[in-house]
């Protein structure tokens, strides 16, 4: 059973992530992106789903056109884990930067 991050481990690892930002009410991050298109969002997505099914470990996710909204948490522990460090570095890594809002 995966536990969530304790208060220290997490204020270190948040800090090192981009654009991601407190759920309210929820223990769990968001960050929102925009692409030129659908074609471009759908391209990121993809790589971001091909990441998840090789961790196990799925985003809640909104999609209109060229707009993504990621949401991470980790529904068996109930909170934030280092599963969703991990995909949000990933998420990060492939994100292009001036396109994120
Ligand atoms: N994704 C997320 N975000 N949180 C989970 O707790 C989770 C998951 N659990 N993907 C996984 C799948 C679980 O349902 C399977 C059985 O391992």
């Amino acid at each position: 059973m995966i536990t969530r991050l304790a208060s220290e481990a997490r204020a270190t690892q948040l800090a090192q992530l981009h654009g991601w930002q407190a759920v309210a009410g929820r223990d769990a991050i968001q960050r929102h992106f925009v692409f030129a298109d659908f074609n471009e969002a759908f391209g990121f997505m993809t790589r971001v789903a091909i990441k998840a099914q090789e961790m196990d470990h799925h985003p809640q996710w909104f999609n209109v056109y060229n707009r993504v909204e990621i949401t991470l948490s980790t529904h068996e522990a109930d909170g934030l884990t280092g599963r969703d460090i991990e995909l949000a570095r990933f998420i990060d890594s492939i994100a292009p930067a001036l396109l994120s809002v």
